[in-house]
């Protein structure tokens, strides 16, 4: 766990999949040193479990205050906010890109873009016309509800407006931290192989959509798609799977669709 982020927390706080060795419940037959029991889910060096969880209590929530003024700006304005999370190098950015050119018309978009270091992404984003604000998070891991609260000062909010937040890459830490968005999507690119869903449950778990993304390299991999969807849904039983080619454009329109039928069904339109 990093220190600053109470990553562990998902897993003594809401009851999100644990799966362990391989997948079937607590085994120690392979004798892996597990370092995430206890009431924790974590080791910290010197610190008892209980003194963890009451300081990962404490992050999260005053996470959730900022969380909950982040969803009533959102709401009061009727914009529609999409959390996008990834490891680095996904996709994340060239989906929007792509994705932002497919939706342009029809929305007035805005993104967030979260990274340690840079504006790299911001300016990615900005040569497409779309307004971006960078969120440089120094050593953070993750985005915060706190940090997304002042970036959303600076886009434009309105009814019919669409907020695109990139987390910092890390299939780990920001699936703990509700930015108080409309909907998560975690993208996962074919070169990552196909365990991660369960090697990264929360994350997963956590989600409303994932993106498989990069299947125009597909043909050079050794990838097993429907694998990987078996152990998405075995770790999210309802999670929905487009899959996608952010260098192609392939499936981008189903990705654009899902994007509006999601802003429909919590009363965001254009
Ligand atoms: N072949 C292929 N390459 C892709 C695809 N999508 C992204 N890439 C490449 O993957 C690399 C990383 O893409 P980014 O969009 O920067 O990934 P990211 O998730 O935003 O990365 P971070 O912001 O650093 O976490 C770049 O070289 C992209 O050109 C795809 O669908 N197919
Ligand atoms: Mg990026």
């Amino acid at each position: 766990m990093c220190t600053v982020c109470g990553c562990a927390t998902a897993r003594h706080g809401d009851g999100h999949a644990h799966l362990h060795g391989n997948g079937h419940g607590h085994d120690h037959r392979d004798h892996a040193i597990d370092f995430g029991e206890g009431l924790a889910g974590v080791t910290v060096p010197g610190m008892s479990q209980e003194r963890t969880i009451t300081i990962e209590r404490d992050i999260l929530a005053r996470n959730a205050i900022h969380a909950q003024a982040n969803r009533d700006l959102l709401d009061a304005s009727g914009a529609f906010a999409l959390n996008l999370l990834s490891s680095p190098g996904s996709g994340k950015t060239t989906l929007l890109v792509r994705t932002i050119a497919a939706l342009q018309d029809r929305w007035s978009l805005a993104v967030i873009e979260g990274d340690q270091q840079t504006s790299l992404d911001a300016e990615r984003i900005r040569q497409t016309g779309v307004p971006a604000v960078q969120i440089n998070t120094g050593k953070g891991c993750h985005l915060d509800a706190h940090m997304v609260g002042h970036a959303l000062d600076q886009v434009p909010l309105d009814a019919g407006g669409l907020v695109f937040i990139e987390n910092v890459g890390n299939l780990v830490c920001p699936a703990a931290f509700d930015l108080g968005e409309d909907a998560r999507v975690v993208v996962l690119s074919v070169t990552e192989g196909e365990d991660k869903p369960l090697k990264y449950p929360d994350m997963f778990a956590a989600a409303d959509l994932m993106v498989l993304n990069k299947s125009d390299l597909l043909p050079h991999l050794d990838f097993d798609v429907e694998a990987c969807r078996a152990a998405a849904l075995r770790v999210n039983p309802d999670l929905p799977i487009l899959i996608v080619s952010a260098r192609t454009g392939a499936g981008i329109d189903a990705f654009a669709a899902w994007i509006e039928a999601r802003a429909a069904l919590v009363g965001k339109r254009r």
